[in-house]
């Protein structure tokens, strides 16, 4: 029997690779460019099954215009807000992530960003680099402990639980909201806030690990971020929309938010270049789930669900 073709619309690991040409019919360009609408659209009259990463866009005009020929859209990433699965389902298209497998990098690169702008950072390796260093003071880059802080974690998902799980480890008092309140073995201690706004009172530091959706845009405004406690750490690894930036800003200026860690914007790729003026943002170009392990992982997560609806199953991670 004939294999099915596929495009792996960016580079994916050696491993992810290798499997799918082993497998599979594979189209894709050493190029690593994002898929345009034009690229999405064309290719789906010569594909069974595509994996796309974040960076292509399945809008509802795009989704109108794929050609039945394509059946599955098998996602390199946990987040789908690149994809209108209303109109996906309404064209009979199934659509997969890889919940899970990334959850650690992620929480990683999150724990990074928040002991980096807590405790400077960017202007210490600014000052050593340069050679600025010229003399030490007990006053010199004073920074916020984790130890005894109290840490608001909003969403808590798979990374948003591993993200909590390691502060736990830098004896941080864990808070969380999130839409369900966890069970007891899921809680480990954490303390649950049914209002958003209550678990903002008590966040020193604040991490976001919600889904971008509707609701969730613009979820950190102004009016949010002047509930935090002065001076607090702001985190985001999720989606650069759950913050409004020009408050963020705003909030940085006044000394509201005393430092932030930030791998996701709302301009993606480039970032807002507001924020390069201030040395107490850390700023990561939306690599949370960049390392060796967790690329091959979710590689294979994306391939094991196309093998299963090829061989005519659910596929595990079916949304
Ligand atoms: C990636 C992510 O950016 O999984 C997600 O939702 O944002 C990331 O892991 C990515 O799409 C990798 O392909």
């Amino acid at each position: 029997m004939a294999k099915p073709v596929i495009w792996i619309s960016r580079k994916l690991s050696d491993a992810t690779l290798a499997r799918a040409q082993r497998d599979y019919e594979v189209i894709w360009d050493a190029a690593d460019k994002p898929g345009s609408a034009e690229d999405i659209i064309a290719m789906s009259a010569r594909v069974d099954g595509m994996i796309p990463c974040h960076s292509e866009h399945f809008t509802a005009e795009v989704v109108a215009q794929l050609d039945p020929r394509l059946k599955i859209i098998a996602n390199h990433s946990v987040g789908v807000d690149h994809c209108d699965l209303k109109a996906l389902k309404a064209r009979g298209i199934t659509v997969t992530n890889t919940p899970g497998v990334l959850s650690d990098a992620t929480s990683e690169l999150a724990m990074m960003l928040m002991l980096g702008a807590a405790r400077h950072a960017v202007a210490g390796d600014r000052i050593v680099r340069s050679g600025e260093w010229q003399s030490w003071s007990p006053a010199l880059l004073v920074g916020k402990q984790l130890s005894g802080a109290r840490l608001g974690v909003v969403g808590m998902g798979g990374v948003g639980q591993a993200f909590a799980r390691k502060a736990r480890g830098f004896d941080m008092e864990i808070h969380y909201h999130n839409r369900r309140r966890l069970c007891v073995e899921e809680e480990q201690g954490a303390i649950y806030h049914d209002e958003l706004d209550d678990l903002l009172a008590v966040s020193d530091f604040l991490s976001l690990h919600c889904p971008a959706t509707p609701e969730t845009t613009g979820l950190m405004n102004a009016a949010r971020l002047a509930r935090l406690p002065r001076g607090a750490v702001v985190v985001n690894t999720a989606r650069g929309n759950l913050i409004d930036e020009d408050a963020l800003l705003e909030a940085l200026e006044t000394g509201q938010i005393g430092a932030a860690g930030l791998d996701c914007f709302v301009n993606e790729p480039g970032g807002n270049p507001r924020f390069a003026a201030h040395e107490n943002v850390m700023m990561m170009p939306h690599v949370g789930s960049a390392t060796v392990k967790t690329r091959d992982a979710m590689g294979f997560k994306a391939l094991d669900n196309l093998d299963h609806f090829f061989r005519g199953d659910v596929p595990p991670d079916q949304l």
